[in-house]
């Protein structure tokens, strides 16, 4: 009997070893893992010892040889193929442990080049793992260390034979998968580098030169299974794609488990107070800002993004941008908010968090989630997906991020305004269209999100917001394909408008805000978030 070990993750494998040698098993192994078995005292015989060739081109070819791979894809039950082996004086391997170079890990690390990634495509390993899964009848192969444990026991309580056939074609679809999302994540690699540099194209700079793969092989690894899915008869569970930060790799610090809803909430959550470079605050319900406000200090941005709906915010989520505050946990300990993300906390606002059983607090580091921010947006739909550049932040503030917006009405808004306007108009990309934003000395009065129709969104807004809508700003996050917004902006008293532009109506909306004199002005661009 005959095993070959060669794994990168080297954790297990001694005793593994140990336990296939004491079994009788003669052990086959390359470099690294002879290395450890020997040291720890497990006989080994070299592959090259097998094969009769040195490991060569620095390890690029070690155990590709007819004589390993003989081994591995003869059938038993065929006797033709039984001859084959004598002939070319070949001796069966009946069990494989294999684990693959760490590609992910590698192009994980900001200073990978394109040779130092190629370097890390696993070849011979991957080629023992489709050999010995195609032949699993015969074949046991193991790519989890976590399997080498109950294979070990039965194989020295009971021999090899008795890892059922069963377990074997399990084994082997777990291999399969293991080598499927290896090449997953060497096929997107390639199609996000220059091959001239090696440099990672940035998905996230609106750079219209990306092109998006022509297969896209989802890369996530399963982190846990979760409670249930958006409804409690829902299965669920979490993905995540190691190394980039994110809402999906956070680090909860305290309180119960994750729920499906929760996650995405706080993605929405960390999205949003991203948007803003100043210290901000929101509180998501149901994916939409119900408060956003930004303030120099952080427990007055909390306060002021309280105050946007004080109704809704009961049970929301709450996101910082900065790290929390013993002050701004101070002011926000009394209301009862399901999680509350923030890039770190002082360790004395964390303690006095920590006392709310029911919060979820959670840690997702600005730096870590940088990588996150670059990936494509991915929506599955039925039988597809849809892969597009995410909306990129808006960077600067008034001089340089409204530099191309045009006022269109006879009368311009003040300077005051502007700055409004345009925290208005960041807000109302994270707002699920139609949505409009009311909105005031950079603080939410109302939001109008996800109706069918703007004047809808409009008409919440002035309901939610009452007597503060007076003299606030409002952004549309597109154009107003009608007039009628404009008369009901102007009976609430609304100040100032940003939208768009680009309706084949706008000069009756221009004449409706000029009517008024409500100064309005046309962005150019759109921020739907469906
Ligand atoms: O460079 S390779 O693609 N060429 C090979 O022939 C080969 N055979 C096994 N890499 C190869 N391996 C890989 O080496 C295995 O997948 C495993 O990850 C690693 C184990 O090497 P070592 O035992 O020297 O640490």
């Amino acid at each position: 009997m005959q095993a070959l070990l060669s794994v990168y993750n080297k954790s297990g494998v001694v005793d593994f070893g140990k336990i296939l040698a004491q079994a009788g098993f003669k052990i086959i192994s390359t470099g690294g893992t002879s290395k450890s078995l020997v040291d720890a005292g497990v006989p080994v015989v070299q592959v090259s010892d097998i094969t009769e060739y040195p490991e060569m081109l620095d390890g690029r070819v070690k155990t590709l040889h007819p004589r390993v791979h003989g081994a591995l894809l003869a059938r038993t039950d065929l006797p033709e193929h039984q001859a084959d082996l004598a002939k070319h004086n070949i001796n069966p391997i009946q069990l494989v442990a294999v684990n693959l170079y760490p590609f992910v890990e590698t192009i994980s690390k900001p200073s990978t080049t394109l040779a130092d990634a190629l370097e890390n495509v696993d070849i011979g390993g991957h080629t023992l793992i489709r050999a010995s899964s195609k032949n699993f009848k015969h074949v046991i192969i193991v790519v989890d260390p976590n399997d080498y444990k109950w294979i070990g026991e039965r194989i020295q309580k009971s021999g090899v034979d008795s890892i059922t056939l069963e377990e074997r074609s399990k084994l082997a679809l777990k291999a399969f998968q293991h080598g499927a999302q290896y090449d997953a994540a060497v096929s997107q690699y390639l199609s996000t580098v220059s091959l001239e540099g090696g440099k990672t194209l940035e998905t996230a700079t609106g750079d219209k030169t990306v092109e998006f793969p022509q297969t896209f092989v989802p890369l996530y690894e399963k982190k846990n299974d979760l409670r249930y899915g958006e409804n409690p008869h829902q299965k669920a569970a979490l993905y995540s794609l190691p190394g980039v930060g994110g809402i999906a790799n956070a680090e909860l610090l305290h309180g119960p488990a994750l729920s499906y809803n929760n996650i995405l909430d706080g993605d929405a959550a960390l999205k949003a107070v991203r948007e803003f470079s100043g210290t901000a605050c929101c509180v998501i319900k149901h994916t939409n800002p119900c408060g956003l406000a930004m303030h120099e200090n952080q427990a007055e941005a909390y306060v002021r993004a309280f105050n946007g709906d004080p109704k809704s915010a009961y049970g929301g989520i709450l996101g910082f941008n900065r790290t929390l505050t013993l002050d701004a946990a101070k002011a926000l300990k009394s209301v009862f908010y399901e999680v509350i993300i923030a890039p770190d906390y002082e360790k004395e606002a964390l303690e006095l968090l920590s006392k709310k059983e029911k919060l979820r607090i959670l840690r997702i580091p600005e730096a870590a989630t940088q990588a996150a921010f670059a990936q494509p947006d991915v929506r599955t739909i039925t039988g597809g997906a849809l892969l597009q550049q995410p909306n990129p932040i808006i960077i600067g503030g008034v001089d340089e991020a409204c530099k191309n917006w045009k006022v269109v009405t006879k009368v311009a808004p003040t300077a005051e305004q502007m700055r409004d306007l345009l925290f208005a108009w960041r807000v109302s990309k994270h707002v699920k269209s139609n949505a409009i934003v009311v909105a005031h000395d950079n603080q939410i009065v109302a939001i109008g999100a996800g109706q069918p129709n703007r004047v809808q969104s409009l008409h919440i807004c002035v309901r939610v917001g009452g007597d503060k809508v007076k003299g606030s700003v409002l952004a549309s996050d597109a154009f107003f394909p009608f007039a009628d917004s404009i008369d009901a902006a102007h009976e609430a008293q609304v100040s100032c408008i940003v939208q768009p532009g680009g309706s084949i109506r706008d000069q009756e909306v221009i004449d409706a805000a000029d009517k008024f004199g409500i100064p309005m002005v046309f962005t150019g661009n759109r921020n739907f978030l469906h």
